[in-house]
């Protein structure tokens, strides 16, 4: 009976980097210190009827107080690298002028606590907190949010370049214009088919216009994207929905990929929104030689497959999680890494997140028994591993998240994290995940 035989042992390459993701707004809280300004999450979490139960990044896993016992906990852990977002308005508390020092200033103890624990940092410079104020004169439908960015990426990079080996530039730039503008359950809640792939046009270049100024700089470290994929097939072997599938591979993936790594947007998709959408009268000469500045890494997330229909709808496949936007199948990690190295060749790549929402229970005895979560991420690094050795260069992993926090829309009702948080008393308890993923890093496989 195979069933009742040992899984084979995996192991890792020497050097394989194991990590955690976060972002700033899901759990540092301190929404007024140090002079942060206000971002566009802020507000849309605030207004009535945007979140579940109302609930808000006010206070979200208090990491900003927290931080020292939080890296305590990665180095705990056993990380190799630990992912986190800068927060634009705690550099800039209306998104342009002079960097505010306090800001700055908490990021640089963070990346030094991380180095002195042996942590290498991985800094997002955008994952969703546009200050407000920007959003105010157009946010980025407005070509002019594009140069703000760029003065942005400038200062952090300047104050922080030396201590953060790697830069991600803006984060799922594909989210932002999927939720935030044509289905409106993000900030800023927009439904606007025309308004969105223009935004999708000024996030790639906001990310072009970061690599060009982190050249500038000098700085030491790499850089490059962080796109989420969605591996995309037919719902049937009919021609109509071969057709419609790479339609949607072109706005799922192709969009983002093509202009970053090719420098040109997918024709197809061009095609199908016509020459008269905001997206193709926005581009200007040269906007897609800036889009396509050369970058060091491409960093992928992965959480689930799309199923196409002849119609251009979708379906539903695989059993989902409590997400309703997410099919387990982790067969999905192995078909986009190999994907993405076979039509834009052997660029190192790092799994930037991959993770499942649960909706956990801290039991008396004080453990958190997710063993759904273990089972994913086995299954999902079993398929990391059979991409490496079909020759993906893959250096890193990082499951989203390191620990439970404000998960956008449906607040903290979705529990995503390695560690569980106690949200009344804020205390952390390591889950199940938690000691298995130890184990995992401490033998580079499993
Ligand atoms: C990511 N999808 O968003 C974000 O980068 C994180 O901030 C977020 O907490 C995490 O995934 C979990 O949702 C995604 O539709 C949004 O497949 C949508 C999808 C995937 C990821």
């Amino acid at each position: 009976d195979p069933a009742a035989e040992p899984r084979t042992a995996l192991r890792f390459p020497t050097g394989f980097g194991w990590g955690a993701a976060t972002s700033a707004y899901q759990i540092e809280g301190a929404a007024k210190e140090d002079g942060r300004g206000e971002s566009i999450w802020d507000t849309f979490s605030r207004t009535p009827g945007r979140t579940s139960n109302g609930d808000t990044g006010e206070i979200a896993a208090d990491h900003y107080h927290r931080w020292a016992e939080d890296l305590d906990l990665m180095r705990d852990l056993g990380l190799d690298s630990y992912r986190f977002s800068i927060s634009w308005p705690r550099i800039q508390p209306d998104g342009t002028g002079q960097p505010n020092q306090r800001g700055l200033d908490f990021y640089r103890r963070l990346a030094d606590g991380l180095r002195e624990r042996g942590i290498a940092p991985m800094a997002t410079l955008f994952h969703w907190d546009l200050p407000q104020a920007l959003q105010n004169n157009g946010g980025w439908e407005s070509r002019d949010t594009v140069e703000r960015f760029a003065d942005y990426a400038d200062i952090v990079f300047r104050a922080l370049g030396e201590r953060i080996p790697v830069w991600l530039t803006v984060n799922e730039p594909k989210t932002v214009v999927q939720n935030g503008y044509l289905r409106g359950h993000h900030a800023p809640g927009r439904q606007d088919p025309d308004a969105a792939y223009l935004v999708a046009h000024h996030l790639q270049l906001a990310h072009g216009r970061a690599v060009q100024a982190f050249r500038a700089t000098g700085q030491p470290g790499r850089i490059g994207p962080a796109l989420n994929l969605h591996p995309c097939y037919p719902a049937d072997d009919s021609p109509a929905a071969a057709a419609a599938t790479r339609l949607y591979d072109g706005y799922e993936n192709r969009l983002y990929l093509d202009s970053v790594l090719t420098g040109s947007y997918p024709a197809d998709v061009l095609a199908d929104l016509g020459p008269q959408s905001r997206l193709a009268r926005g581009i200007v000469d040269g906007d897609l030689a800036v889009i396509s500045a050369a970058v060091d890494l491409l960093a992928v997330q992965y959480y689930t497959p799309i199923y196409v229909t002849a119609d251009g709808g979708t379906e539903q496949r695989w059993p989902t999680s409590v997400a309703a936007w997410q099919q387990i199948y982790p067969d999905g990690m192995f078909d986009m890494l190999t994907r993405v190295t076979r039509d834009y060749g052997p660029i190192p790549l790092t799994i930037t997140e991959n993770g499942l929402p649960t909706a956990d229970i801290l039991a008396a005895d004080g453990t958190v028994e997710d063993t759904g979560r273990v089972e994913f991420l086995r299954d999902h690094l079993t398929a990391v591993h059979r991409a490496l050795a079909a020759g993906v260069p893959l250096e890193s992993y990082h499951v989203w998240s390191l620990m439970d926090n404000f998960e956008w829309e449906v607040g903290y009702d979705q529990r995503f994290g390695l560690v569980y948080v106690d949200y009344a008393t804020q205390r952390r308890i390591l889950k199940r995940s938690a000691h298995w993923y130890r184990q995992v890093i401490r033998d580079n496989g499993f």
